[in-house]
């Protein structure tokens, strides 16, 4: 068996014993990251989803790892009370691949990104991972770029979403996505998805409507010597999609809001998906609930066509 050491080269990486096995022995695992439970969602949802992310994968014959960072070591899979930490404890930082050398240094609990998961899930051996909807170019003017792109550029692995979130300047987005080629697949569609919208009149670049599909182009990638992720963007499932006045309401209330609190950084896209919930009577919750269980399901189903 390969040592978590020997597949990075470093002593930070903490891989569960379930996670581990599943890797030497081939099984099907699917990456979830951290950072929604501890930032994106509200109490006691996020720790609700959390666990409910995790059946889901595993009701779909596949193993799954969520990653955090507990006491500087970086943890994939994580057991009853470290998933509860993650989404109970206040002082869980936000960590983006950036902040990796410091959170391992200063030993934090930390929950991990779209970037710092694919990071760590890359090393980790996973070549598939669900999240909700990807960080992105936000709007305004001083140019604020998730390192969530970059990392997809780099990083050979399938990230199962909902498109980029709906507070981004989405055209930027998927102009970045073009540039740095990362191919974005529509699965079951032929727009790129707007997080809780089902459609944001932007183009995908290939539409597949079966796992096989997904995993033909992901292998043809990698038989090209490709670096990039390949980027599956899900529809929210129709029933739990915002109406779309109500969420032009709340999202320009919310963006307002945040520019006169003076709202940046890693505080602003947890800032406005909790405002939005607020505003929305919790409609965008339940978007967003929703659709994370349905890109997990997903996801899974793309790992186990691997
Ligand atoms: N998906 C969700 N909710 C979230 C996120 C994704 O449904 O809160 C998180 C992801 O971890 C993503 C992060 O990487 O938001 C983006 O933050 P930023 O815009 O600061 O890069
Ligand atoms: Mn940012």
């Amino acid at each position: 068996m390969i040592s978590a050491h020997e597949m990075t080269g470093n002593d930070f990486l903490t891989i569960s014993s379930v996670v581990e096995s599943a890797v030497t022995a081939d099984q099907p695992l699917v990456a979830l990251e951290s950072t929604v439970i501890a930032h994106g969602l509200p109490r006691p949802q996020n720790l609700e989803t959390a666990l409910r992310l995790e059946e889901i994968v595993r009701a779909e014959a596949c193993v799954p790892g969520t990653i955090a960072v507990l006491n500087g070591k970086l943890c994939v899979g994580l057991d009853a009370a470290q998933r509860e930490l993650i989404a109970t404890e206040s002082d869980v930082k936000k960590v983006s691949t950036r902040d990796l050398p410091i959170a391992v240094t200063r030993r934090w609990n930390g929950a991990t990104t779209v970037a710092s998961t694919m990071w760590i899930a890359h090393r980790a051996g996973i070549r598939v991972f669900a999240t909700g909807g990807i960080g992105g170019v936000h709007r305004g003017s001083l140019p604020d770029v998730s390192a969530d792109l970059p990392e997809l550029a780099r990083t050979p692995m399938i990230v199962v979403c909902s498109g980029a979130k709906i507070v981004l300047d989405l055209p930027s987005t998927r102009e970045w996505l073009e540039t740095h080629s990362v191919t974005v697949v529509g699965y079951g569609c032929d727009e790129l998805p707007a997080f809780y919208s089902r459609r944001s009149g932007l183009p995908v670049d290939v539409r597949c409507d079966s796992p096989k599909e997904v995993v033909e182009i992901f292998n043809a990638q990698r038989e090209l010597g490709m670096e990039s992720a390949l980027l599956v963007t899900v529809p929210v499932p129709a029933e739990a999609e915002v109406d779309a006045d109500l969420l032009q309401r709340v999202l320009d209330g919310s963006l307002a809001e945040a520019d006169r609190q003076r709202i940046t950084g890693r505080d602003l896209t947890p800032f406005l998906l909790a405002r939005m919930a607020e505003q929305s009577a919790g409609a965008t919750l339940r978007a967003n609930i929703a659709l994370l269980e349905n890109n997990a399901r997903v996801a899974a189903q793309i790992a186990r066509a691997l």
